[in-house]
């Protein structure tokens, strides 16, 4: 790959994008290339903050497998470099035809926004809604549509979501999270050395390895692999049989209560204890010391959520904080505001009022959030019905290496009559695909997350590029844009929006402008749903500095400002009904670090509950009966004697955002963390090869004897076994060994910390 050379030294504001933090960070470069990357001291959460895989961004950014031009597959099954206008003219014929032959149904759209580019994906939802499709797949629903939907249910809206103040909380019970390594809480490493060095404060961890978290704890419980469900309703169990729960709380904002604390008083704890592996009296001291802190805080991840009983697991978090009165204040669990609405609200028990919920044609899944699980896509393509999936467009992911069952997707997307990928890299996903379009970087076009979680201050950052786009690489506004104007369903130009737009854009606060909008999509209603383009193509082509792709922001702050007006204002936004929300873009527009928009009070949390009468809804009957249930829940047996958690965080992996091996200082064969008795049972040793066997497949990775994990316990990493430069798979592809109907069977979230492996010793 050829790049300028220019030796001109910039530096430039921007942020990382290899996890939800998105940290500020300040890249230098030289010509195109990145020389030097910090901590962005300006940006206002952040403050400086980095971790170990920020400095590497450079692999990111340039390396073998970035797309250049748009690629077409040929017969032989290889790829050919096409023109924009082709690939574009042929994707949208393509397209029409699935959709006026077999209608929306057959179309699925996977992805839309990675850890940090959330902007394209208002975009991108377009073509969704142009195909009449209501299939959006995404990684969230491999993780966390479950808590999304117990949101629902609690908090009236599954777009309710939680936060932590870790920061501020004296008792913090972190559950199957690794926040060291994982991060997921701000500067979590700077947090958890606060938290670690306070004798006042206390940190206990749930997890069954020795993890970096673990290590800073006062108190780990080490607890067997996927019994949280077991342990969370004993320690939930023990604070309500010992009186400890915060009955004025309860009484003053939740309702339900009475249900649940029967199935609580009904709980036989030391059972239920027993089953988790830990001692009764150290559950005990945790179930006390929690109920009994100032200010208890919660934070768990995917240690509960990728395991067995997840969706009861969710449920049961959230009591922890609920039923101790941990709730809308400084230091616990609170709500928080969105800028840019990363999910949809779907309640299936609208079914049963006769009100359509689009379920799959296939396992008949309902959508959660607005999103379908990973874990059925396969099956729905493959089904025989007329009523299959036929079309996939995938932006932003990589589902061939990061959902479940590569080879149940390898299969199903070889069958597809379109695939398209929107990639910056040629991605194992796309070596499959009809054609391949190729995205500007990050660096490379205006870009901003929509993991806005904060609260009371909440943040958003705008990033600008650093470096124009390589190659012919275009922004996915532009990309989705064009295609929308191939498909003939939005005209190129639209002449008085231009016009408006052009001589006096910010006319009364965009007024004119909104006003000749709403004007021109009520006498074309056609072109309502995709707002976003026309927006683009006109307000943002009067933009300051080429940042057209942020138009699409200004009525999502008008929207904004106008639902928080006073919690804006607060964070020293000015304006009043109609100048706030344009306000805020603008500062949204001119700050380069990211800046505050929002500085809510405490009190703020009850108007952000959706139920009408602003309460918790503590009785979910589905819940109740699941944790009844749970004394006769034992795991199936197997018989293979090690479960794999297949899928840690580890200092270098980041998803599948970095192809290039040589990103990684250490851990390149993202190792097999095994415990020292059970590799001398086996007989090998550290650098060792084993087959490790699933009922999905095998695979033969390195050893690495590690008294971190528990025995009977092993652990492999995701983010390895990409074909970096058509190359061999590096490292475990660890999907090869996990299977899509091992799930929840509710939500089909993946049991991926609880994948029954066989290890056989490979003798050379
Ligand atoms: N370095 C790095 N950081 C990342 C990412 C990355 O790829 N690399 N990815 C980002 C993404 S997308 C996400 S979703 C987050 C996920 O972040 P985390 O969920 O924090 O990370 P994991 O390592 O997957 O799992 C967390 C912990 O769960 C524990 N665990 C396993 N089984 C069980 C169990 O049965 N019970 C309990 N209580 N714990 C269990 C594991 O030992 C592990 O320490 O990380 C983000 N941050
Ligand atoms: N077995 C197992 N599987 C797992 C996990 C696990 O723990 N175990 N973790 C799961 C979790 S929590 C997650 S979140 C998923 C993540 O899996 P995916 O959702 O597939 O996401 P990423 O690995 O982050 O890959 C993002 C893709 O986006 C591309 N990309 C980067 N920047 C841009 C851009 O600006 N535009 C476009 N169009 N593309 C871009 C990258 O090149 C990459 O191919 O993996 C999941 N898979
Ligand atoms: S990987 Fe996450 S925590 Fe580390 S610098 Fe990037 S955004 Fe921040
Ligand atoms: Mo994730």
């Amino acid at each position: 790959m050829s790049r300028t050379e220019a030796n001109s030294q910039q530096t430039h504001a921007t942020a990382c994008i290899l996890c939800s933090r998105n940290c500020g960070i300040s890249i230098t470069t030289e010509g195109d290339r990145f020389t030097k990357i910090k901590g962005d001291k300006a940006h206002p959460m952040t403050e400086g903050y980095i971790c170990q895989k920020a400095a590497r961004l450079e692999h990111y950014q340039e390396h073998a497998d970035r797309l250049s031009h748009p690629l077409k597959r040929q017969a032989d099954g290889s790829h050919q470099p096409i023109s924009w206008d082709q690939a574009l003219t042929e994707i949208a014929e393509q397209l029409l035809s699935i959709r006026d032959q077999h209608g929306g149904d057959a179309f699925a759209f996977v992805g839309g926004g990675g850890q940090g580019n959330h902007l394209g994906g208002a975009y991108g939802q377009q073509l969704r809604l142009a195909m009449k499709s209501r299939y959006v797949y995404s990684a969230l629903a491999q993780e966390k549509t479950q808590d999304f939907w117990v949101n629902g249910r609690l908090f009236g809206d599954q777009r309710c979501h939680i936060t932590e103040d870790v920061e501020h909380s004296d008792y913090v019970l972190f559950i199957g999270c690794n926040p060291f390594q994982s991060h997921g809480i701000p500067n979590a490493r700077d947090t958890l050395k606060e938290l670690k060095k306070d004798p006042s404060r206390t940190m206990v961890v749930v997890d069954p390895r020795r993890s970096e978290t673990a290590k800073m704890a006062d108190v780990h419980l080490q607890v067997k692999p996927g019994t949280d469900a077991f342990l969370m309703s004993s320690i939930l169990a023990i604070i309500v049989q010992e009186g400890l729960h915060d009955q004025a709380f309860l009484n003053q904002h939740c309702t339900g209560f009475s249900a649940l604390e029967q199935e609580l008083l009904a709980i036989p704890v030391e059972d239920y204890v027993r089953q988790t592996d830990l001692a009764l009296e150290q559950v005990q001291q945790v179930a006390r010391g929690f109920a009994q802190a100032e200010r208890g805080c919660v934070r768990i991840d995917l240690g509960i959520q990728q395991t067995l009983n997840t969706t009861l697991n969710s449920y049961l978090e959230k009591m922890l904080y609920v039923v101790t009165g941990n709730f809308g204040r400084q230091g616990v669990n609170n709500l928080h505001s969105f800028l840019i609405p990363l999910l949809g609200n779907s309640d299936e028990r609208a079914e049963a009022k006769g009100k359509h919920i689009q379920r799959t044609a296939h396992h008949k899944m309902i959508p959660i959030a607005g999103l379908y699980p990973p874990n059925i896509l396969p099956d729905e393509i493959e089904h025989s019905g007329d009523d299959r999936i036929r079309a996939v467009w995938v932006d932003s992911a990589n589902p061939l290496m990061t959902y479940a069952d590569t080879p149940a997707y390898e299969r199903a997307f070889s069958k597809l009559e379109l695939l398209v990928v929107v990639d910056v890299a040629y991605t194992e996903t796309a070596r499959l695909a009809h054609y391949v379009l190729p995205a500007a970087s990050q660096f490379e076009k205006f870009e901003a997350t929509g993991f806005n979680l904060e609260f009371p201050k909440n943040f958003f950052h705008l990033r600008h590029p650093i470096n124009k786009p390589y190659a012919e690489c275009l922004p996915e506004p532009e990309i989705y844009t064009r295609l929308l104007e191939k498909m003939k369903l939005i005209p190129t130009r639209f002449p008085i929006l231009e016009r408006i737009a052009k001589n006096e854009p910010e006319l009364t606060s965009y007024q004119v402008y909104l006003a000749s909008l709403m004007a021109t999509l009520k006498l074309n209603k056609q072109w309502m749903r995709y707002a976003p383009s026309i927006l683009y193509r006109t307000l943002g082509a009067a933009l300051p500095n080429d940042s057209a792709a942020a138009a699409v922001l200004l009525p999502l702050a008008i929207q904004y400002a106008s639902k928080h007006s006073e919690a804006v204002q607060r964070a020293g936004i000015s304006g009043n009904k109609v100048t706030l929300g344009p306000n805020l873009f603008r500062k949204i527009l001119a700050s380069k670090s990211g800046m505050v928009m929002s500085q809510h009070r405490y009190e703020d949390v009850w108007s952000l509950i959706k139920n009408k009468d602003g309460k918790i809804h503590l009785a979910i009957e589905e819940m109740l009966s699941d944790l009844s249930a749970l004394k006769t829940n034992t795991p199936a047996a197997s018989d293979r004697p090690f479960i794999l958690m297949a899928g840690e965080r580890r200092s270098y992996n980041a998803n599948q955002i970095y192809r290039d091996p040589k990103w990684r200082k250490v851990d390149k064969d993202g190792s097999l963390r095994m415990h020292p008795e059970d590799a001398q049972q086996l007989m090998v040793d550290s650098g060792d090869s084993v087959i490790v066997q699933s009922d999905r497949g095998e695979l033969s990775v390195v050893v690495e004897v590690d008294d971190s994990v528990r025995t009977g316990m092993v652990t492999l990493p995701h983010g390895y076994g990409m074909q970096y430069d058509g190359d061999e798979r590096q490292g475990p592809a660890v999907n090869l060994l996990t299977a899509a109907d091992h799930c929840d069977p509710f939500s089909k979230v993946p049991y991926h910390k609880y994948v029954p492996v066989t290890l056989l010793k490979q003798v050379s």
